[in-house]
């Protein structure tokens, strides 16, 4: 299929994304206006852009990428950043919302923009000089230019700390070497930031732009998982990097993990709407499915796995919202991310499983989320910190003690 075989598809699909997202304790009321209106907008372009394709994407492996500028037209890059450099200059909150209603049409969806606002944006608004930000982040926050961040390498994934890509001083310029994999975005992206390690092995943060000799970003095929989201490697061979490129803000891994706890941050509402796509789809057919001459929603059993879903969902928004209350006061703290990202995904990977269960057979089909979303959810549960990783780093804010290593 090419892009006017996903327009026909679209315009033919249009109008049967009626998705209302559950609100049992009637959250909506610590939401404000603004933040009501983002989720509305996002909700509505999800259902005209995304719902009506996604399905077919994801089965041809296919990344939309006239997406891009459309992410970029309703301010789902870098809202958080300040409005002076292309931003949103909205607060946490109404960036989680609007990321809740990308993952609720598809993590991919979401992963693209939280690698471009968290990821990409945010480290050269925090640590990058002022000619830096403007040359790049209007176009970044526009959609104009799309964004790949790279710290996992091939042997160093959970532990960054012994990255082995690196980069010389060689007067007039830097030479980078290295690989990087696992990259969301890497085969289209116009710009890279990439951390790798100084002379003296002290991890620095790097702009490369995707014309840069020496420069290449092979496409990662075979996914199973994430598939209408372009994933590739970055390698580096002896490429010049100018030395304007380098952000001067920051040294150390401190560097990549502030900014993902941006990203993270982003993750646990994400999962969220993932969640509540595949709840509303099993209260909705637990209504329609007849079996043994009643509705299945009618059984005890359906009826415990809706509720304890309900249940998971409501938790989980509220220690997302007072999350954000957190983020906005600038009290969050690490370990809270984590936290929240480690209870958020686990609870929609629950909820995707015991709702396509309830889909029958129909479950393990693309006329229904369930699968797809159960898919994605399997990298969302691997990617920005492992699932085992958040739990030690929630182990160690407890105990004091280190069990990294
Ligand atoms: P450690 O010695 O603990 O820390 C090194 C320095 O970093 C500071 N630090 C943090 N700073 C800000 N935020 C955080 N969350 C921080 N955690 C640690 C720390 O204070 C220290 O600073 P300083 O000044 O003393 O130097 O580092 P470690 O080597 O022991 O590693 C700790 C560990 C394992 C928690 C960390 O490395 C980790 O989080 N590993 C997981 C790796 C990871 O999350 N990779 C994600 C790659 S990006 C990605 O997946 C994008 S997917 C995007 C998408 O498609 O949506
Ligand atoms: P490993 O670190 O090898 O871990 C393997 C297993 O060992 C895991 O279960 C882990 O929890 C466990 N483990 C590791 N260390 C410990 C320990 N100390 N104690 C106990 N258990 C441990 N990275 C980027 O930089 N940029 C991106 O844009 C990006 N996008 C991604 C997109 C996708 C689709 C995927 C799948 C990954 C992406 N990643 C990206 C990489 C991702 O962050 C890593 O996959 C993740 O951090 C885990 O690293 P790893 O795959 O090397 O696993």
């Amino acid at each position: 299929m090419n892009r006017e075989d996903f327009e026909r598809l679209r315009e033919s699909r249009l109008g049967q994304d009626t998705f209302d997202h559950p609100d049992f304790y009637l959250l909506d009321e610590l939401l404000t206006e603004e933040h009501k209106l983002i989720r509305s907008s996002v909700r509505d372009w999800v259902k005209r852009e995304i719902s009506p394709i996604i399905e077919e994407a994801c089965q041809q492996a296919y990344f939309p990428t006239w997406i891009v500028k459309q992410l970029g037209d309703i301010g789902c890059f870098g809202p958080q950043i300040p409005e002076q450099y292309g931003g949103g200059g909205l607060d946490y909150i109404s960036y989680g919302l609007a990321m809740q209603e990308l993952e609720r049409g598809d993590s991919g969806v979401r992963s693209t923009a939280s690698v471009q606002g968290s990821l990409v944006m945010y480290p050269i608004f925090k640590f990058g000089s002022e000619e830096q930000k403007m040359k790049y982040l209007p176009k970044l926050a526009s959609g104009e230019y799309l964004g790949c961040f790279g710290l996992t390498e091939p042997d160093h994934g959970s532990d960054p700390s012994s990255m082995i890509t690196k980069f010389t001083d060689e007067g007039d310029h830097y030479l980078l070497n290295g690989a990087k994999m696992w990259i969301s975005n890497a085969p289209h992206a116009q710009v890279a930031v990439v951390w790798a390690k100084d002379e003296e092995g002290v991890v620095r943060g790097l702009i490369v732009d995707r014309d840069s000799e020496g420069f290449s970003t092979p496409e990662t095929h075979g996914k199973w998982s994430l598939r209408a989201s372009a994933t590739g490697e970055l390698v580096f061979d002896n490429v010049k990097v100018p030395k304007e490129n380098l952000l001067p803000g920051v040294k150390g891994l401190k560097g990549p993990l502030t900014c993902l706890n941006s990203a993270r941050y982003g993750i646990s509402w994400g999962a969220i709407g993932a969640a509540m796509d595949c709840y509303v789809s099993a209260v909705n057919y637990a209504k329609e499915r007849k079996q043994f001459g009643k509705p299945i929603g009618g059984f005890q059993l359906q009826q415990k796995k809706l509720s304890e879903m309900l249940t998971e969902i409501t938790k989980a928004q509220l220690l997302t919202w007072r999350l954000g209350v957190l983020m906005n006061e600038g009290r969050a703290t690490p370990a809270q991310i984590s936290m929240a990202k480690r209870n958020n995904v686990e609870m929609a990977l629950n909820i995707a499983r015991e709702a396509r269960q309830m889909h029958g057979g129909m479950g393990i089909t693309g006329e229904y989320p369930m699968m797809r979303h159960m898919m994605n959810l399997e990298s969302v549960i691997t990617y920005e910190g492992t699932h085992d990783i958040h739990l030690l780093i929630l182990g160690m804010e407890i105990t004091g003690e280190n069990a990294f290593i």
